[in-house]
């Protein structure tokens, strides 16, 4: 993408000042962000192209969003800081469609930190009060969202597409996988059999953000507290469960997501009891059934992550980005230990969810 071609795109948004730079950032999987810089004392802000094809109605998720903020910056001492806030076009819509991209724009929020990993106890404290906090200000949010993505954690719809792509195997990658597809099999009822506690609503359905891996939520640089959670693309009614899970998922890993080396990988007990002390001191609505479920949720959401990055290499690797040809089947063998990992500490997850709702 050319800076000619990028800028007469930014410059259809309604910015304030002259755009100086706009350079890509970030190492998301799924959108292009990039970030323009102005001159003077104008703001800085954040543009990005939608993936479309993970996103099939971009209009729709961005009404999602803006709705989302709105009722957030109502409720917030510094609404320009405490949640993202769109920009939108110079027509009013909130994106802008070029050639068959859809492109939106936010502001940047100076002066704080995004990390890739959790590095200390401190950190997963915070990110889960960014995550309860997130979900105790949308408790009162009551129009119905957009669908941004089908059946996004919901395992009887992953199980479908699993079992099409399977049987479609596009690029013949099915034979060599027994042992990969074992893993997804063997577990399969007892994840069903979770899925039916959603599907019959004992564990109930609420506004969640449903990405909440670390380099999604904003750390304010100064006091190294949690300032907000970012990237709303797949903010839509889940469990509030889902978002523990994959912040469990993602601030305990000891390795990297995609570790070549399984040595790395495992879940520390001292990050989860961190996160989840963050999250249980701001989160104070969960009824008695989501308590109970709520250490299981990281097994269920990292075994939808194996299952998802396995399925995407049987695909041909369609949805996630890769940076080399069977990156999605090393995602694939990390994600799977830090779930056998998670399976071997379960009880003591259990104790400290029980120990830490207590108080
Ligand atoms: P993706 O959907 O591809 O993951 P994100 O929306 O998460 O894209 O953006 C990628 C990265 O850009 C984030 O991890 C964060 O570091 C940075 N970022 C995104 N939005 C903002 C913002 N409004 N202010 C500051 N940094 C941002
Ligand atoms: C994607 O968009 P990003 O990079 O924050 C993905 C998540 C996965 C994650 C794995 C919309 O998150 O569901 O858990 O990668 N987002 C979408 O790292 O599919
Ligand atoms: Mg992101």
């Amino acid at each position: 993408m050319t800076q000619e071609k990028l800028l007469s795109i930014a410059n259809q948004f309604a910015l304030e000042g002259d755009i100086e730079s706009i350079k890509p950032l970030g190492e998301g999987f799924i959108n292009d962000t990039f970030v323009v810089k102005t001159a003077g004392e104008a703001p800085n802000y954040i543009l990005q192209r939608k993936n479309h094809i993970v996103f099939p109605d971009v209009p729709a998720m961005m009404d999602n969003i803006k709705a989302v903020t709105e009722h957030i910056k109502a409720k917030v001492a510094d609404p320009m800081r405490e949640t993202l806030t769109v920009v939108p076009a110079k027509d009013g819509k909130l994106y802008v469609e070029v050639d068959g991209n859809f492109w939106a724009v936010c502001l940047f929020i100076a002066g704080t930190s995004s990390f890739d990993r959790a590095d200390s106890p401190e950190l997963a404290y915070q990110g889960g009060v960014g995550i309860g906090r997130f979900q105790s200000l949308l408790a009162d949010f009551t129009t119905p969202l957009h669908e941004t993505i089908k059946g996004f954690h919901n395992i009887r719809h992953r199980f479908n597409q699993w079992d099409a792509t399977i049987a479609a195997d596009p690029v013949g990658r099915v034979k060599e996988l027994t042992e990969e597809i074992g893993w997804i099999e063997s577990r399969r009822a007892e994840m069903m059999e979770f899925w039916g506690l959603v599907e019959d609503g004992t564990i109930p359905t609420h506004v969640t953000h449903n990405d909440t891996k670390i380099s999604n939520i904003l750390f304010d640089k100064e006091s190294g507290k949690v300032l907000c959670a970012i990237d709303l693309d797949t903010v839509m009614s889940s469990t509030s469960l889902n978002d523990f899970g994959d912040a469990i998922r993602s601030y305990t890993n000891t390795g990297a997501e995609d570790d070549k080396n399984l040595d790395n990988v495992s879940m520390s007990i001292e990050m989860f009891r961190a996160y989840a002390d963050g999250y249980l001191s701001e989160q104070k609505t969960l009824s008695e059934s989501e308590l109970a479920w709520l250490a299981f949720s990281a097994r269920y959401i990292t075994y939808e992550q194996v299952l998802r990055f396995l399925m995407d290499y049987i695909d041909g690797d369609k949805y996630y980005k890769t940076a080399y040809g069977d990156h999605n089947l090393v995602r694939t063998h990390a994600q799977y230990r830090l779930l056998q990992s998670m399976e071997a500490q379960y009880d003591q997850m259990c104790a400290i969810v029980k120990e830490l709702s207590a108080k």
